[in-house]
């Protein structure tokens, strides 16, 4: 069995456990490989330094568009550092572009779609001295100076099986330091978990269809309830942050789990993700009961024709109603908008500022469409010829021109802006009745004059000061370390 280190670039400040790598990693040991993870800051690369040669014979890296830039670097040093190792790429960046990764990066195999049983039947393989790489689904492997791509993996069919992300690989309780993950609660050690894979929108703007596929799968009830009587066992968390893309879904589903979570009597306090179409009174009564103090919901637009465009099948008395049912609750919603899709027009774009202004949410994002690989925006990006920036290691969802679309990017910027600003007061008091984040960002800024400076040029640079905390986390690296062993 081989000696696995799985790596996971952090491009973010944010805290938040990789749960790829951690599914993967528990897969690996399940199997009975030996694993450790890695989970590292460009601030943090030196740590590569310390692995001990002698006990690494397989390398994998998880990598998302966003984390693109840094895993590059990684890879580089790795080529220096363990000359002769095998280095694994997989995430939804590789699996992708898995026509031509390997040959722009310096990587020896790609595991494409769902990874743990590939990256396991691939580890035995090299261990084996690699021998019947050919033969397994899900790779694509280098021969000669081609990239040879071996059929697709079909996903795992029951979820169930697969074991608990692996916590104890890496020292969990960083990742739950205050002011954990429910943005404005006082929850002290907030965990983030996933119930499900897969879902069954198709909103042209997202990718995560690509790796999972449209068929939505969900763990059951009490293999769910496992993982949490663990968290709070033993890491005694105190809230739950649910990862899945769509949570709120299944009503039957939803309230069983909430009964059975009261019933455990933790009093935790959890938010999660939900589409305004998929919820219902009773799963939100149950939702409220059960610990739910906050439903984040992609709302996306105010214009009836762009949600039709972007398949986002929701209407708008849809979107309202759920805002307010969340609200009648006492759940606070919160919600996220995009601008600037290909043919949004300014009428449009207003549709979408003035529904923003009068929805009442609790917390409001904005960013510009992006057009991710893995999504339909970008294939038609692509095959429009409207990429107007190729190095993705400056793509932000807060740059107005990474593509060209109809509107201008002052067009947009200035949109965005206003719809910010109707929010800008709801968003002041929310961040303000968190104590501790208030506390932490201060400590953070002054404590951080470097990284400060830096998100202050970003700002001035996309002429929104709204966006100064995103900018600041981004530029922390490292200064929230700790979570490795
Ligand atoms: C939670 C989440 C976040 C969180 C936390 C992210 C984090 N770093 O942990 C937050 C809110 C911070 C976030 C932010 C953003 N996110 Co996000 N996020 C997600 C989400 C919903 C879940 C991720 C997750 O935990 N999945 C569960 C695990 C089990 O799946 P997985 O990571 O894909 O891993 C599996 C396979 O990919 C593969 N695999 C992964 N790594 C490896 C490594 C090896 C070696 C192998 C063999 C296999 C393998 O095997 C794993 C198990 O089967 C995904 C959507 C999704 N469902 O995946 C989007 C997603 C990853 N995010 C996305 C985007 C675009 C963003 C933002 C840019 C959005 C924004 N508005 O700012 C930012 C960028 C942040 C950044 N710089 O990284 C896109 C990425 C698209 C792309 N081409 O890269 C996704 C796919 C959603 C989408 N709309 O398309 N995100
Ligand atoms: S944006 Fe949300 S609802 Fe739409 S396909 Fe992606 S995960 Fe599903």
């Amino acid at each position: 069995m081989a000696r696995v280190c799985l790596i996971y670039p952090r491009d973010i400040g944010l805290n938040f456990f990789p749960l790829g790598i951690g599914y993967i990693a528990a897969y690996l040991a399940q199997k009975g490989h030996q694993v450790r993870i890695l989970d590292i800051t460009q601030s943090e690369l030196k740590l590569l330094l310390e692995l001990p040669r002698s006990e690494v014979d397989i390398i994998g890296l998880s990598i998302t568009t966003p984390q693109l830039a840094l895993a590059q670097n990684i890879i580089h040093l790795l080529r220096e550092h363990f000359p002769g190792t095998p280095i694994v790429v997989g995430g939804i960046h590789p699996s992708y572009f898995k026509e031509t990764f390997l040959d722009e990066n310096d990587a020896d195999y790609l595991v494409y779609g769902e990874g743990e049983v590939t990256m396991d039947e691939l580890c035995q393989a090299i261990d084996r001295g690699g021998t019947q790489i050919k033969d397994i689904q899900g790779v694509v492997y280098r021969q000669g100076s081609k990239s040879v791509i071996n059929p697709p993996r079909p996903v795992i069919g029951d979820i169930n099986q697969l074991p608990l992300p692996l916590r104890e690989a890496v020292n969990y309780s960083a990742y739950l330091q205050p002011p954990g993950l429910i943005r404005g609660i006082w929850t002290q050690r907030c965990a983030n978990l996933t119930t499900s894979r897969g879902c069954p929108g198709q909103c042209s703007y997202c990718g995560v269809n690509y790796i999972y596929g449209r068929r939505y799968r969900r763990r059951s009830v009490d293999n769910v309830l496992a993982e949490i009587d663990i968290l709070v066992e033993r890491y005694n968390v105190d809230g739950l942050y649910f990862m899945d893309d769509t949570f709120l879904l299944n009503t039957n589903w939803v309230e069983e789990f909430c009964h059975k979570l009261v019933q455990r009597n933790y009093c935790l306090r959890w938010s999660c993700y939900g589409r305004v179409d998929t919820i219902r009174e009773s799963m939100i009564e149950a939702a409220k009961q059960a610990g739910c103090v906050q439903i984040e919901f992609g709302i996306e637009s105010g214009s009836p024709a762009i949600l039709k465009r972007i398949k986002k099948g929701t209407s708008l008395e849809q979107i309202q109603a759920a805002v307010n049912m969340a609200h009648d609750h006492g759940i606070r919603a919160l919600g996220s908008f995009i601008i600037g899709f290909a043919e949004d027009t300014e009428e449009e774009c207003q549709e979408t500022v003035e529904l923003a202004g009068k929805l009442g949410l609790d917390f409001t994002t904005c960013y510009y469409a992006t057009p991710y690989p893995g999504s339909q925006i970008y294939e038609e990006a692509v095959k429009n010829d409207c990429l107007l920036e190729h190095d993705f290691s400056k793509w932000y969802v807060r740059t107005p021109n990474i593509w060209r679309v109809k509107l201008t990017p002052e067009k947009l910027v200035k949109n965005r802006l206003a719809l910010l600003k109707s929010c800008r007061l709801r968003n002041s008091i929310f961040f303000m009745r968190s104590p501790s984040l208030m506390f932490r960002m201060a400590w953070l800024l002054a404590t951080h004059p470097v990284a400060l400076a830096r998100s202050i040029l970003d700002s001035m640079r996309n002429r929104c000061f709204d966006d100064l905390g995103y900018y600041f986390y981004t530029h922390l690296e490292g200064g929230l370390g700790g979570r490795n062993l």
